[in-house]
């Protein structure tokens, strides 16, 4: 049978789709938003040989690095990221007023911690949602996910379950996830009260420590990063420097990893 070009591209990109999502029907760390936090942990848990994930709501995966500030594309990053820059193979400029700190082309960002994550094995599903978490017992054992623009258009579709070992939140400053899990699961998360703090208002420095310290386990299962994090345990936000989102992600990784290997 001789096939046209068009059934060719047709099928394949079907086939192709088709595949790569029974293939991550089941996996080992599902990122909800693919944000510089979540790609960081991407790529790290790829690299370490794990099944990872990612799920993304925009087409555009990367979150807000794209726009740099107020849509000016360069963002600042601090020496203590500047390795993770390196690893991604991203310019990285010294900044000559401010010793220990480097402008960086947004764009450039952006797009290589997209290339990073899915050259180490991650899969990222762009322009799915998830709205929903499945629970097995007092853990999290799934993500409830469905295209965006079923979500945006309110169409009456119903979603399909991915299963994970561990989901990690990194939905940036709404922390999506884990205000899915205590308002719907209506479980107590492990911060001083039970319950998501909220994320404070600008304090550049402090929200940069703020967000590797606040990134961690917040109930079984589920790890938050980056703004998440910080909206989380009600920690400063800090604009468009990005080492602490960046160092985030690596911590996340960390945790995630070795919680997903004592399973
Ligand atoms: O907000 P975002 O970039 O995450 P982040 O790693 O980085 C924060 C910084 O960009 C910036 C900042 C640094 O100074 O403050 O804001 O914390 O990316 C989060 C991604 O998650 C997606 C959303 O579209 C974005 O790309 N997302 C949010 N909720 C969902 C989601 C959801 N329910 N399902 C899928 N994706």
């Amino acid at each position: 049978m001789s096939h046209s070009l068009e059934n060719v591209v047709s099928t394949t990109i079907v086939s192709g789709f088709a595949n790569k999502l029974l293939n991550n029907l089941q996996v080992d760390v599902a990122v909800v938003g693919a944000g510089p936090s979540g790609l960081v942990a991407a790529k790290t848990l790829a690299d370490k040989g794990l099944k990872v994930a990612v799920f993304e709501r925009k087409l555009a995966p990367g979150g807000g690095v794209w726009g740099g500030g107020m849509l000016f594309n360069e963002v600042v990053v601090q020496e203590e990221a500047k390795a993770i820059v390196d690893e991604f193979n991203v310019n990285a400029r010294p900044i000559q007023a401010a010793q220990g700190y480097y402008a960086v082309d947004s764009v450039e960002l952006a797009s290589a911690l997209v290339y990073g994550a899915t050259h180490a094995g991650a899969t990222i599903f762009n322009a799915i949602s998830v709205e929903d978490v499945a629970f097995s017992g007092e853990r999290v054992c799934g993500l409830v996910v469905n295209w965006t623009p079923v979500e945006r258009l309110g169409m009456h579709v119903d979603p399909l379950v991915v299963l994970t070992k561990a989901v990690l939140d990194g939905t940036g400053h709404p922390c999506e996830v884990l205000t899915m899990v205590q308002n719907k699961a209506r479980v107590k998360l492990d911060t001083p009260t039970g319950q998501i703090l909220g994320e404070r208002p600008m304090q550049a420095a402090t929200g940069e420590i703020s967000t590797v310290e606040n990134t961690r386990e917040y109930y079984p299962g589920i790890f938050a990063s980056g703004m998440s994090a910080n909206n989380v345990m009600g920690g400063y936000r800090m604009g468009p420097i990005f080492g602490g989102m960046l160092l985030s992600g690596k911590k996340a990784a960390a945790l995630i990893e070795r919680s997903v290997r004592l399973l």
